[in-house]
């Protein structure tokens, strides 16, 4: 088996980062710099025509988007440890919710930073997505099947970001406490510090 990883620091990579810390799996890892631009060079727009980071290559074959990435590790490698549900009714859930991050929350993250973090609407939006979150942590210590997996390494790592970009969780309870259960891992640990 080979697998190589793009990464940048302080990027959506670091998402995968910590996945792979969590799997425990061999892998290569490759720097990218994006201020330096490397994400325009000719070989690496071969893998991944976006020029964005993460990427992997498996065995040869590219695969680029986060959530995308962290599903196809968790069907590969995270079911026979016990952090990604097998097929079934809680592989429905994992796939709700990394999906869900990617394309409900970022879009009005995304909204919200494009407009320089003055669209209140847009701020307005973000805080009423998490609020989804909290809700669904109410009753759970983690999102889907019970145990840690790799669906809250996506969606801690994603709200750990949003929490960072200035927005308020002191009403968020329920994500707060899950938040710390996720981050206290030593792969999060290990994610932030490469
Ligand atoms: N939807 C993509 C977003 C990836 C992304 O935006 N990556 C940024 C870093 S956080 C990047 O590589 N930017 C470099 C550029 O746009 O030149 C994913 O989830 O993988």
């Amino acid at each position: 088996m080979s697998l190589v990883f793009y990464y940048a620091p302080q990027s959506t990579a670091v998402t995968v980062y910590w996945a792979l810390q969590e799997l425990g799996i061999p892998y290569e890892i490759v720097e990218i710099d994006l201020q330096a631009r490397d994400q325009d060079k000719r070989g690496y727009r071969s893998l991944n025509p976006n020029g964005k980071v993460p990427l992997i290559v498996h065995d040869g074959v590219a695969i680029f988007e986060s959530a995308a990435i962290m599903i196809h590790l968790g069907e590969m490698f995270g079911v026979e440890r016990g952090l990604f549900p097998a097929p079934g009714l809680e592989r429905g859930e994992a796939f709700k919710w990394i999906i869900w991050a990617n394309v409900t929350l970022g879009e009005a993250v995304g909204r919200w930073l494009r407009s320089g973090k003055t669209d209140a609407g847009a701020r307005t939006d973000v805080e009423a997505r998490l609020a989804i979150l909290d809700a669904e942590l109410a009753s759970k210590s983690y999102l889907v099947g019970g145990d840690f997996s790799l669906v809250d390494v996506h969606l801690g790592s994603y709200a750990g970001w949003i929490h960072s970009l200035g927005v308020d969780f002191a009403k968020l309870g329920h994500l707060t406490a899950w938040l710390r259960r996720c981050t206290a891992r030593p792969g999060f640990g290990a994610s932030l510090a490469a």
